[in-house]
């Protein structure tokens, strides 16, 4: 399964993964699952919202036992952020086969959509409108760096914008949704444990800075008499990080584009992408309203207008404290742990009772090319996985 997977969508002169929402590479994704789903027998299905499920036992039974993750990434990313929970899902359902475990209630594997929000800007497209958290006007109205709204993109690759939205139906019939992830910091790297069971995920959003200023030439304009964006960004830059250390945050300015981008003009417009992450709402909110306030200080100075758009939020999420035990106990006592990366898995838990399942990253480094797995610890993940869905599905 991972030797198919590693050539689809890698960029090959960075050797990482570009596999965006709704391009040939998604397709490929999809492709590929639906592919997994059949050779195994299982009963293949697509939601309304693009997600993917492979079915064992009656879809429509109720209280169904479901695992799985993302297949899509961010520009550049690694291997392992999402592919690893859905090929660790099918590798544990063969694992429970291999054992004759009788499952009493259904088994499902989901790849869900969009989870990384490289090409529209908001992360976890799939799982928000099947969980209602994602209007359907505004998932319409999102658009990719071309101009191509989510509707059209979904159009081309052959799919129905009209038919998306909430689905509490499907989401009523699961008892429990559980993703493997690798971990995506160094927390078990400090262990002996292979496998951690995640805690909470941080609060988390990300916000839009317009910085406007005045083009001009860059070898006739006087320093005194520019309004120059880029140095108004520079400083705002500066201020988040030093804003978020001071406050135990997370602040990251990754994304930015610049009009009209020539080396020899000083820009009319910078617009750069905070993301920003907190153990706690407050904190999160006190820290991009502090980062605000230094850029629009700063813009008076330079003659920049500053105005700042929120684009998402993810509020905390506390995991199911019952199902974060029983995995625990499952697994004899493995490691808990909270994350300040965003899943599938926290947009379900407002619905659903969810958990997750982290695999020793050696480096702790994601989305990057650069992130890894060990072999021993991915097959640590996948008899993990398979114990949790044997202790909830077959006793
Ligand atoms: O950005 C994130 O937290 C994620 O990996 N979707
Ligand atoms: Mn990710
Ligand atoms: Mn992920």
């Amino acid at each position: 399964m991972w030797r198919d997977l590693l050539p689809i969508g890698r960029n090959a002169s960075t050797n990482g993964y570009r596999r965006y929402a709704w391009t040939p590479a998604d397709a490929d994704c999809r492709a590929w699952f639906r592919a997994q789903a059949e050779t195994r027998g299982l009963a293949y299905e697509e939601d309304r919202n693009g997600n993917q499920w492979a079915w064992l036992g009656d879809p429509t039974a109720g209280d169904a036992v479901v695992t799985g993750s993302h297949l899509d990434s961010v520009p550049d990313g690694g291997a392992f952020d999402g592919p690893l929970g859905v090929v660790s899902s099918f590798a544990a359902l063969d694992e429970l086969r291999a054992r004759g475990a009788r499952p009493a209630k259904p088994l499902a594997i989901a790849n869900f959509g969009d989870e990384e929000g490289a090409r529209f800007g908001l992360a976890c497209v799939g799982s928000r409108l099947s969980a209602g958290q994602l209007g359907v006007e505004q998932a319409h109205a999102l658009r990719d760096g071309d101009g191509v709204s989510l509707a059209q993109a979904m159009e081309r690759a052959g799919y129905d914008p009209e038919a998306i939205g909430p689905d509490p139906e499907r989401l009523a019939r699961i008892g429990a949704f559980v993703e493997l992830h690798v971990e995506q910091g160094r927390a078990l790297a400090e262990t002996v444990h292979p496998v951690g069971v995640a805690s909470a995920i941080w609060p988390h959003g990300r916000w839009r800075f317009d910085f406007h200023g005045e083009a001009n030439h860059a070898g006739t304009t006087r320093l005194d008499d520019r309004r120059d964006p880029m140095l108004t960004y520079a400083n705002t830059v500066l201020a988040a990080r030093k804003k978020a250390r001071l406050a135990g945050a997370l602040a990251t300015f990754g994304k930015v584009g610049v009009e009209p981008n020539g080396v020899n003009a000083i820009a009319s417009l910078v617009r750069g992408w905070l993301d920003s992450r907190a153990p706690d709402e407050e904190t999160l909110a006190a820290v991009v309203g502090e980062i605000e306030r230094a850029a629009v200080e700063r813009g008076l100075r330079d003659g920049v207008d500053v105005k700042v758009t929120r684009e998402s939020f993810t509020p905390v999420v506390e995991f199911a404290h019952g199902l974060r035990d029983e995995l625990v106990r499952l697994l004899s006592g493995a490691p808990v742990l909270p994350t300040g990366a965003g899943h599938d898995a926290g947009i379900l838990s407002a619905s659903v009772p969810t958990a997750m399942l982290f695999v020793r990253n050696p480096t702790g480094v994601s989305h990057s090319p650069a992130e890894t797995a060990a072999e021993d610890d991915c097959l640590a993940g996948v008899t993990a996985l398979a114990d949790v869905l044997e202790g909830l599905a077959c006793r």
